[in-house]
Formats: C-alpha cells, structure tokens, sequence
C-alpha cells in the first residue's frame, strides 16, 4: 500500500513551462509497476510538448514528462509479470493498446490501434500524454514495458531508451541498402543526442564507412570520437563535398536525424540510385516523392519512429558491452526547469540527464 507525496514535473497547462511539484505516491493495482526513477533523459520531442498548444497534442492535461527513463520496480500490482522487485529496468516509452498484431510483436511504437487510443486521448506513452519519468518514481502499466538494465550505469541507461532505440531502428529500417553494398557509405546528419548513437551503432553492426555532418564543430568532434570516419560541417556545398567523399557514386543510405529543409537538400544530393533515406528528425522539412523528381532512381524513403522492445534489449546487449556509450550531462530533478532551458538553447551535449536529487 502506497501512502504519502512524491515529486514530479509536470506539464499542468498548454503551452506553460512545467513545474517541479508534489504528487501522491502511486499504487500499482492489477498488471501495473511501480519504478523508483534513478535517471529520466531529456528529448527535444519534451521541447514540442511543452511548446504545444490546445488541441495540438491528442493528450489530457495534467501529466508527468519524461519518456527516456530508468530506474528499480519498487511494487507490483497482484497480476503484474515480468521484472520483480529489486531488478533494475529501462521502461519502453511507446504504450500501444498490447493486445493488436504489432504490440503482441513488441511492436507497440507502431500499435494498429494508435489512432483509437489517441481519439481517446489515451496518451502515447510515459511522459507524452501519461505520467512519465522526470519524477521520484514512475507507474508503469504492464511489466511488458520493462527491459533489464543489470548492473548498467542508470545515466548511461536512460538514453537508451528513446535516443538509442530510436537510433538503432532508424539503423535497422536501410540496413537493406548497407547489406546490398558491403563497405558503402552511410550519410549521418545531425550528431546531437541521437546522432552520436547512430555513429557508434554503425561501427559496432556494419562495416559501413560514415560520414557525420553537424553545425557545431564540437558536435562533429563528437562523431569523430565515435567513431564517423569523414566529419563536415553543414554548408551550401554540403551534398557535393559527400558525393565526392563516397567517390562520386552516392551513399546507399542516410539518416537524417534534423529532418528540416537544410538537411534534406545534401540527403537527396547525396543519395545512391536505390539507397535509401531514413528521416527520423521532426525538423519540419519536406520532400516531393514523384516520378521523375529530386529523389534518385528505386531511392526508398522512410520516416522511422522509435523503436521495438526486442530491439531495445539488442541496444542493452550493446551497451553492456560497451559498444554504445552515450555522451550525457547529468541534472539533478530539481534542476529540471534549468535543464529544459539549456535543451532548448541548444547548448547540452549529447543528452540531457535528470537524476532524482
Ligand atoms: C515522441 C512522441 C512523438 C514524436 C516523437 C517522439 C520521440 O521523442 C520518441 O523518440
Ligand atoms: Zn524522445
Ligand atoms: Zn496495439
């Protein structure tokens, strides 16, 4: 039985700043879990929820943000499976329906039932439309959720959840083009909190040769360190100075992780007859796909989101042995308003990190 207040930043009114508040303690009932939150990361996507207007977001008001979380079940309710007590676990942030074709995959950042549930106002998950993580403990619908994290550090941990899953997904949706072209070249664009991961995933599971564009140069000394081959900083001239770079032949794949106007243009300048475009970033910027167009011949373009729960276990495998590390800057949770704000001046490297204090 759960009894007495516990913290949490909340997103209490459309387009408010979210405030550091007390709130009762949960109580897991039924298949729920109960997670004392050890570290909960930040996300750009915190950034458009917060900036978000009324009607904007199929989400209910008030809730808890934080979709990047790890921490200890603490509770369970009396049907819940999965991790016990005492086992420390990242949560997966997408929370299908469970029960469709794709959920019942492990599929639930692509539930069939999305629209359903977000009609209802259902919420996507922890922290976008449902109590999430940047608070001192986390209720957690079904232990389904729940990846085990073992002995691994939380602050390395929590990243992988939402920035390291979503860059392994992106990885995995044209690891067809890498495959087809052993040794070919990979476009990263944009090496911030999920683009860095991307680089090291592509080092430690293809023998691709990468090329990393940013426009910070220390974001591209980022990449070198792990391990981009070719770094460039975003210029005009950027899509000729890759072409020539992969010898004039295009790179079989690229992974935008901006996803704006400026990044899309060297994508489709760089590209490979039948590569493959992954736009992961949510930048804004469009592409004509018609025929003949900007894109090259058979390119095959896709707007990969998040991830499974099989393959956030495979990026715990990887970073357990330490292939995948995240680049982070620790905040404690009552520094929460002050790490929003640097996340959104664009001074943080890397990933933001919130630690119950
Ligand atoms: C979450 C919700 C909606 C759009 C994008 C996101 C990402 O931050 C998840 O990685
Ligand atoms: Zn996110
Ligand atoms: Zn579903």
């Amino acid at each position: 039985m759960s009894t007495g207040t516990t913290r949490a930043f909340r997103l209490t009114r459309w387009g408010g700043p979210p405030v550091l508040t007390e709130v009762p303690r949960p109580s897991p009932a039924g298949e729920e879990v109960l997670i004392r939150v050890e570290a909960a990361g930040l996300c750009r996507s915190d950034l458009h929820v917060t900036d978000a207007r009324p009607g904007d977001l199929p989400y209910r008001l008030p809730f808890t943000l934080g979709h990047e979380v790890a921490g200890r079940v603490v509770e369970r309710g009396p049907l819940a499976t999965g991790p016990a007590p005492g086992e420390r676990v990242l949560v997966h942030g997408p929370w299908g329906c469970g029960s469709c074709a794709r959920c019942r995959a492990g599929a639930e950042n692509y539930c069939d039932r999305r629209a359903d549930l977000d009609a209802d106002r259902a919420g996507m998950g922890a922290g976008l439309g449902r109590d999430g993580g940047m608070a001192d403990l986390l209720l957690v619908p079904s232990g389904r959720l729940l990846v085990p994290v073992g002995d691994l550090d939380a602050v390395q941990a929590a990243p992988l959840s939402d920035a390291g899953l979503t860059a392994y997904h992106a990885v995995a949706t044209i690891r067809r083009a890498l495959d087809e072209a052993p040794g070919a070249c990979v476009v990263v664009l944009g090496v911030g909190g999920l683009g860095h991961l991307a680089v090291q995933i592509l080092r430690a599971t293809t023998d691709a040769r990468v090329l990393a564009v940013d426009v910070r140069e220390e974001t591209l000394a980022l990449a070198d360190a792990c391990g981009a081959h070719f770094t460039t900083l975003l210029r005009p001239d950027t899509g000729t100075v890759l072409r020539d770079r992969t010898g004039g032949v295009g790179a079989a794949a690229v992974l935008d992780f901006v996803g704006s106007r400026s990044s899309l243009e060297p994508a489709v300048r760089v590209l490979r007859a039948g590569g493959e475009l992954a736009v992961v970033g949510s930048g804004g910027g469009e592409l004509t796909v018609r025929k003949p167009g900007v894109l090259p011949a058979g390119t095959r373009v896709s707007l990969p989101f998040w991830g499974t729960l099989p393959e956030l276990a495979a990026v715990v495998s990887l970073a357990r042995e330490g292939v995948l590390t995240a680049e982070v800057e620790r905040f404690p949770l009552s520094g929460a308003p002050e790490a929003l704000a640097k996340l959104r001046s664009g001074g943080v490297r890397g990933r933001a990190v919130l630690v119950p204090d």
